[in-house]
């Protein structure tokens, strides 16, 4: 994986030296100016500041890094999908859930004022996009598809990412400023960087602002199927109520540490999606585990992890989430955009 990164980041030449350090520094300082005086172009700005910062970390990672040793003693429940306070989360108790129950729910990670707000957000972006798709002025910086910072490639296949219901964080300034601020609350870069054992980064290409239509029906996965074989930890944060009255998530809950046969089809989607009945079967006892989830409630999973969309077309509402894949980039997706965190 690595010489295959070496190379295809040092063909391209880059525009801008990629000192990390310094371009974080940059980032802090235009976060605080941009605290007191919210502004769109600084906030595009950070935003082409953690590409490049993203591009450094890639090109100064060394040889692939051991996650974080899970630390058992911290889980103190064998529910078979842990729950644990947003206070009491550390990068050895993620480790632990994920390897005993594939994942873990941790309430209130969030303020949820914070998670509003970011639901919100995320309306305006999808409506944004729709006005510019029609030919109209959306609300300025909520939907603005991102510029690759070469040697980046630009991010293909928006139109699978619209229609599983998503904008990508990248290509809303507005909303990926606040939600990267929210990360900082949330003190995720120190969580996540224990977890991967390195500055972690999160990927363009796959982090999503969700609104879930419960009459598109979910379909299982593991994103290990098409992320390939990388150091990642996922926090899907939930911005609204969702679990009955709107989509929320269906789980396999039990750690599944390979790739599973979907046993269908040879091309495209069918072979992402495992049958449902292969997902009962992987459950178990327990069987699949729906919760309801409250603003700012969030789940961490890795790529193995098995589930989907939890939707019912008797739903009443849509539900808001954010799907934020962090990855350590000694292991980092191929061809994915990364954006330092
Ligand atoms: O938000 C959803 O319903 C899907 C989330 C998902 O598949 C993920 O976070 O990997
Ligand atoms: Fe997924």
């Amino acid at each position: 994986m690595l010489g295959r990164l070496i190379n295809r980041r040092s063909g391209g030449g880059a525009a801008e030296a990629k000192d990390v350090e310094a371009l974080r520094a940059q980032i802090e300082t235009l976060t605080r100016d941009n605290r007191g005086q919210p502004d769109l172009a600084r906030e595009r700005e950070i935003l082409r500041l953690r590409q490049l910062a993203g591009l450094g970390l890639i090109e100064d990672a060394e040889e692939r890094r051991e996650l974080i040793e899970p630390d058992y003693g911290a889980l103190k429940t064998d529910a078979d999908v842990p729950e644990v306070r947003g206070e009491e989360v550390t990068a050895g108790l993620i480790r632990a859930a994920i390897l005993e129950h594939g994942s873990v729910l941790v309430r209130g990670l969030v303020d949820p004022d914070d998670a509003e707000r970011l639901a919100e957000g995320i309306d305006r972006s999808f409506a944004a996009r729709d006005a510019s798709e029609n030919g109209g002025g959306g609300r300025e910086g909520y939907y603005e598809e991102l510029q690759a910072e070469p040697p980046n490639q630009p991010i293909p296949h928006r139109g699978a990412v619209k229609d599983g219901g998503g904008v990508l964080a990248a290509d809303s300034p507005r909303v990926a400023y606040d939600m990267f601020e929210v990360f900082e609350k949330a003190n995720l870069r120190e969580i996540v960087g224990d977890y991967l054992n390195e500055a972690p980064s999160i990927s363009a290409n796959k982090t999503t602002l969700r609104k879930a239509d419960p009459k598109i029906p979910g379909a299982w996965h593991q994103d290990g199927k098409f992320l390939g074989d990388v150091n990642s930890v996922n926090l899907w944060l939930s911005l609204s109520h969702c679990g009955d009255t709107a989509p929320g998530l269906d789980l396999v809950p039990r750690r599944i540490d390979h790739i599973v046969d979907a046993g269908v089809g040879d091309v495209g989607f069918s072979t992402i999606v495992v049958p449902h009945e292969k997902a009962v079967e992987l459950a178990g006892e327990p069987g699949i585990i729906r919760p309801i989830f409250e603003p700012g409630d969030a789940m961490f999973f890795d790529h193995l992890f098995l589930h989907q969309t939890a939707s019912d077309p008797d739903m009443p509402n849509p539900r808001f989430a954010i799907e934020s894949w962090f990855f350590g980039p000694s292991a980092f997706p191929g061809d994915y955009l990364s954006l330092a965190v």
